[in-house]
């Protein structure tokens, strides 16, 4: 069988509650859906690239035009249909990891729905339920702060992760640990320190978090080995590790004990996979981490966190957390008290809703082979 076509949508959704990081304040969500059609059946992927290059170097735009103008035509003119065929084909263009996986994940799709079957089959998943947290941004006070906490733990969370950056981490931690002493609690701090910083971060360990996500920029491998070596808590990656030579490096460096895995950030699935083995085989666990995706996103991401190296709660939380609309039905939910059920139809196993697409559509393109 040969690809039909692919059509490429930007979209737009609003959050459900502005999202704010050591990057700033968001209300909305730009992202692209990538779609295949092959013979009556048509796989999803999204790309999680974000309308600024914030968290990453990409953006909406960079990914819309690596997809259409070299990731496409690549799988055209090589008659591509095997995910693992374009992993490899794909590595002739360099970086564009969330360009390169929005439309790995809309292949593995399409297989996955062509066999029957559910993702994480396809993938050695070994779970129905996966554990879900929440991603709690930086509010304007510590009591605004502790409402929305309260509020997701009457909705069932039962691990929450707080955005720290300089000026807003020691005195938070604090207040949320005088409240809830036994509440599973980690720290995101999406790169928003330096290495000076170092004794001011140290001051974290009291507060008996799970683990603080990212602490120095992207590149600092070797800074984030030397914080870890002088600080009890667990330090994890997620913006470092951008590919399994990064994860390998970081590991071996000391630099982190725990690894955040994010399909759109390492390229791909075959990555992801290989990363998630490396991280097994060396006695790392890891979790899946989120970029505020739509239904479909998260779906592929509910199928990964199946697999048996996911050893802490993933960033992984219901629909009504981000949106009023999500662009599937029926929405995601926790299926009790700190889980979600896994979707078992074939591929990501949830139902798109066309007209809410379309709705949230700012531009779109159909690509002929
Ligand atoms: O650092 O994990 C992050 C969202 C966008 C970009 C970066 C991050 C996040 C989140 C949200 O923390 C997690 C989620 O999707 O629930
Ligand atoms: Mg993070």
């Amino acid at each position: 069988m040969a690809i039909d076509r692919i059509e490429l949508n930007l979209l737009r959704l609003p959050y459900v509650h502005f999202f704010e990081t050591s990057f700033g304040r968001a209300y909305d969500r730009t992202f692209i859906i990538i779609r295949i059609f092959e013979d009556g059946l048509v796989g999803y992927g999204e790309c999680v690239a974000e309308e600024k290059p914030l968290y990453s170097g990409e953006t909406t735009e960079t990914a819309w035009h690596v997809i259409k103008d070299f990731l496409v035509p690549l799988v055209f003119k090589q008659r591509i249909v095997e995910p693992e065929d374009y992993y490899q084909a794909a590595k002739v263009f360099r970086g564009n990891q969330m360009a390169k996986a929005g439309l790995e994940l809309a292949l593995w799709d399409l297989k996955a729905k062509k066999a029957g079957l559910p993702l994480s089959r396809l993938w050695g998943g070994i779970r129905e339920e996966i554990p879900a947290g929440v991603s709690v941004g930086i509010e304007d006070s510590v009591p605004e702060l502790l409402a929305r906490i309260e509020n997701y733990l009457s909705q069932g969370y039962e691990r929450i992760k707080i955005k720290i950056k300089p000026g807003w981490d020691v005195e938070v931690c604090q207040a949320i640990r005088e409240k809830y002493p036994e509440l599973l609690l980690q720290a995101d701090a999406n790169g928003g320190y330096s290495i000076e910083q170092a004794d001011h971060l140290r001051k974290l360990d009291t507060f008996k978090l799970l683990m603080i996500e990212q602490p120095f920029p992207p590149y600092d491998l070797w800074d984030h080995s030397k914080l870890q070596r002088k600080m009890t808590t667990p330090l994890c990656l997620d913006e470092s590790i951008i590919s399994f030579d990064s994860a390998r490096a970081a590991l071996e460096m000391g630099s982190c004990r725990i690894v955040n895995i994010k399909v759109g950030r390492v390229g791909g699935i075959v990555e992801a996979r290989r990363i998630h083995d490396y991280c097994q085989s060396y006695g790392v666990g890891v979790w899946c981490g989120g970029m505020l995706e739509s239904g479909l996103g998260r779906a592929h991401n509910l199928h990964l966190a199946t697999l048996p190296n996911f050893k802490y709660p993933n960033d992984l939380s219901a629909s009504a957390r981000y949106y009023h609309e999500d662009l599937i039905e029926p929405p995601i939910s926790l299926s009790r008290p700190g889980y979600i059920r896994v979707p078992d139809g074939p591929g990501i196993g949830v139902n798109p809703v066309e007209d809410r697409i379309q709705k949230a559509t700012v531009k779109k393109e159909i690509l002929n082979p």
